[in-house]
């Protein structure tokens, strides 16, 4: 992309300020391709090739890693473990080389040897071990938390299949298993010696310890070993490298023997599939639960050894487990690690022999807890029985914990015994289960939500008894992301265009800095260029479109885009509406104040989640028609990008115009992806969801394309009776635009095809996607309007940009930091510079 002339010259640069050379990597590279691979240049691959470079980017920054292990032992660095079942971390090689700051280096050596460094960091696999924003927002922490010089261990479930791979065939999504260390993974280190067991099954049993006292101990009926794959994390502009330590399931060896002893070969081989096939796969459900008994295997496998582990290191630094809280602070993503309080709970009590006031008062200490979703599908609970059966101690700790607890709230609230049952642990019913969130709000100091909104309807709504009994407990966290992976590696024209028109590159791990640009904003100069940028990755994405998928994106066209999971709450639907609309209109010759637009959706549907699969069936059909019909084609295109991941992320938000933010108000905890798309100047459209209201505020309202119900007017008509039919009888376009999915038009003339989503959304419309159809077409027409006055559009996309500095995940961070942790920076130091 560069000329090697000034590549050359940025890695000199880089050179004197990191001490690595061009000369240095390139020897290491060979070496490694050599040493490692086992090929020369001649014979090397184009995925030899990747492992040397990325090795080579790993030698870089081991030293910095050993240093900071060094440094944190050496100052009993009170260290965050972020506990979580996903990390959806993106190809590392990117990423790593900006973060050592020798991104030109490595091209400038890797061109002297005649390859092409982005073709490299193309052949890299990503660890899909996430399924959306959650997990995508764990990778962004990790990563600010070392930026931020925070000491961190994240831990993780190393899922041997990560999120499906998605194909689209004949219009339809269909899953491919995504076997991503197929190839070997160079960025783990394998740690065989950090290994525990994990119990399952059995039985409790009390026994007297040697000073007589009753106690009680578990007997499982199995165990299986967890053992660490330890994966380094970069900050950014710091030396501090943290941890993520994700565990892989292994039978335990003591009844492999057992079972070979007996002459049960089979046995014994059968029981090491078993143990392994529990961090197998990711579950592919972004939301709603799975309600697998393997699924709360994994979770409690997960939680298991992270506390084992924390335990073991506490032992080994500091000593008495006393201390525990002030050594380590927890944070639980979500409900999925949970179970971590019973876990915690059990190790102290049983054995480390703590009271029980001791135990809780540490564990209680430990946690805190985030919340990411209010969609009561998704709140987990498990069946009582399934925990008799699989963690029974954990189960009596559950009962003991809830037993005081549930005390507790009768003092409070003398004879309010409805409260008692709603804030039980332990949900009754024709089938008693227990409630995961519950567990985390009472085992936790602090609760946190999201997004502002998401927080409020926390505390007034979810866990409003909870906030009644301890209001202090409740705080909010905005979400945000790393500026690092989603603008500097995914977009390097903007970043340049943003260094030169800033003067500098503090931006990238400053983020507020970006309000430099604002006295730039009319300047006619940076609006050129800044077109110009826009244009180049538009030309980027319709290449690799039409490589993909075979469709021609029409680069003068305005790139819509709506890139999230699929979910009948963020309402793709409504924005096939809008196409449909358009369609039509065309088709009558309506185009007046109509700007040519190419509508791009990305997105997977969970595999058994008909109706999201439905919408990814209809998004193509509609793709299909009107892409293949000329009377319209110069207006509208229509793209579905296969397999919407971290790296094709990376080339759809350079790209947009326009972000589409439409859930239905009150639904989606806070996105993302809202923040990405803006980073990199899209403008949004959007409801009053999520951080989609913080992000308005920040970049301005005349900044932002508003429409549709507010939460509380969505919670009226919830409560009025909302009568959708109503909609489609009386807006002639909606009923028409409805009509014309029934029609066969986009199924062949099947006209039965689509009918359970139309109908839902007729009689039922559980998202109100009808409610909102004619305010958002009319906010479209406002964004067709401006997008006609280019110089007053890209005034826009620049000021979106220069105010979206808060939405930096290193901000995030520091706001859990200082609030939440009570945790401060650790820098470790640079010694050899
Ligand atoms: C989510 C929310 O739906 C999403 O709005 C939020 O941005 C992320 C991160 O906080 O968390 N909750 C959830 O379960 N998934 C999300 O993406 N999968």
């Amino acid at each position: 992309m560069n000329s090697p002339d000034t590549t050359v010259q940025q890695a000199k640069r880089e050179h004197t300020r990191t001490g690595m050379s061009k000369d240095a990597f390139q020897r290491d590279l060979l070496d490694n391709l050599f040493y490692i691979q086992g090929r020369f240049r001649e014979v090397a691959t184009p995925h030899d090739l990747y492992m040397a470079a990325a090795y080579t980017t790993r030698d870089r920054l081991l030293a910095r890693w050993v240093k900071s292990a060094q440094t944190f032992k050496a100052t009993h660095a009170r260290t965050v473990c972020y506990l979580s079942a996903e990390y959806l971390l993106g190809p590392h090689l990117a990423s790593n080389l900006v973060n050592l700051g020798i991104t030109e280096t490595a091209r400038a050596a890797a061109e002297e040897l005649g390859m092409d460094m982005d073709a490299l960091i193309e052949e890299e696999e990503e660890p899909g071990l996430g399924n959306g924003g959650l997990g995508r927002l764990a990778a962004c922490f990790m990563e600010s938390l070392a930026t931020c010089q925070i000491p961190a261990i994240g831990y993780g479930i190393r899922y041997e299949f990560g999120i499906f791979k998605q194909a689209i065939e004949d219009g339809w999504q269909v899953e491919k298993g995504d076997n991503w260390l197929r190839n070997g993974n160079p960025w783990e280190i394998p740690r065989p010696k950090i290994s525990f067991a994990v119990g399952f099954g059995g039985h409790t049993e009390s026994y007297r310890d040697e000073r007589s006292q009753v106690r009680l101990r578990w007997q499982p009926a199995f165990e299986i070993r967890g053992v660490a794959y330890d994966t380094p994390i970069l900050g950014y502009g710091s030396q501090n490298v943290n941890l993520l330590r994700l565990w892989k399931a292994e039978a335990s060896e003591s009844l492999d023997l057992q079972a070979f002893n007996t002459g049960d070969y089979y046995g014994a081989v059968h029981a090491k599939i078993e143990a392994e096939t529990l961090s197998k796969v990711l579950y592919p459900n972004d939301e709603p639960e799975a309600g697998k008994e393997l699924r709360l295997k994994q979770q409690y496998f997960l939680v298991s050894c992270s506390m084992q582990d924390m335990i073991r290191l506490h032992l080994n630094t500091v000593g008495p487990l006393e201390g525990f809280a002030d050594k380590f602070t927890v944070q639980l993503n979500d409900t999925h690690p949970a179970l971590a309080v019973a876990e915690l709970m059990r190790l102290l009590l049983d054995r480390h022999a703590m009271t029980w006031e001791e135990a809780w008062g540490i564990t209680h200490k430990t946690f805190c807890y985030t919340n990411h979703t209010l969609l009561p599908e998704a709140l987990e609970t498990w069946p009582v029985s399934l925990f008799e059966r699989l963690l029974p101690r954990h189960l009596e700790i559950i009962y003991e914990i809830n037993r005081r607890f549930l005390d507790e709230v009768r003092m409070r609230f003398l004879g309010d015994e409805a409260r008692v049952r709603r804030m039980s642990l332990i949900a009754e019913g024709h089938e008693r289960r227990v409630r995961m969130a519950h567990l985390a709000v009472v085992g936790s100091h602090a609760v946190n939500g999201v997004a502002k909104l998401h927080s409020y309807l926390v505390k007034a709504m979810l866990f409003k008894d909870f906030a009644e009994l301890w209001p202090e407990r409740f705080h909010n966290v905005t979400n945000g992301v790393t500026p690092r992976r989603f603008v500097v590696v995914a977009n390097p024209r903007l970043a340049k265009l943003i260094t030169e028109t800033c003067g500098q590159d503090d931006w990238i791990r400053d983020l507020e800095q970006l309000r430099a640009l604002e006295p730039h904003v009319d300047d006619a100069g940076l609006q050129g260029r800044w077109q110009e940028v826009k244009r180049a990755a538009k030309q980027d994405l319709a290449q690799w479109m039409k490589q993909a998928t075979g469709i021609e994106l029409d680069p003068e066209s305005m790139f819509d885009v709506q890139a999230k999971r699929i979910h009948e709450y963020k309402r793709q639907h409504l924005k096939v509406l809008h196409i449909v609309r358009c369609y039509q209109r065309i088709k009558q010759g309506q185009v007046q104040g109509l700007v040519p637009r190419t509508f791009i959706f990305g997105g997977k549907a969970a595999p058994g989640y008909f109706m999201a699969k439905l919408i990814i069936k209809l998004i193509n059909a509609v793709a299909e028609v009107v892409n293949n019909d000329p009377q319209v084609n110069d207006w509208i295109r229509v793209a579905f990008m296969p397999d919407f991941n971290v790296k094709n992320g990376q080339r759809l938000y350079p790209a947009a115009e326009l972000s589409e933010q439409i859930s239905l108000a009150g639904k989606e905890a806070s996105g993302t992806g809202n923040m990405k798309f803006s980073m990199n100047g899209a403008l949004t459209i959007g409801t009053l969801d999520g951080a989609n209201i913080e992000i308005r505020e920040a970049v301005g309202p005349e900044n932002f394309f508003l429409f549709g119900l507010t939460a509380e007017e969505v919670l009226q008509r919830q409560m009025t009776g909302y009568r959708p039919w109503e909609y489609y009888q009386n807006d002639p376009e909606l009923k028409s635009d409805l009509d014309l999915i029934n029609s066969g038009l986009f199924s062949h003339g099947d006209t039965q095809l689509f009918r359970p989503l139309t109908d839902n959304l007729i009689n039922h419309d559980p998202f109100m996607v009808l409610a909102d159809y004619r305010a958002y077409l009319e906010c479209q027409e406002q964004v067709d309007r401006i997008y006609r006055d280019p110089e007053r559009w890209t005034r826009m996309s620049i000021l979106n940009v220069a105010r979206i500095g808060y939405f930096s995940s290193d901000r995030a961070i520091r706001e859990y930091a200082e609030r939440i942790w009570q945790v401060g920076p650790q820098p470790v130091l640079d010694t050899e510079h």
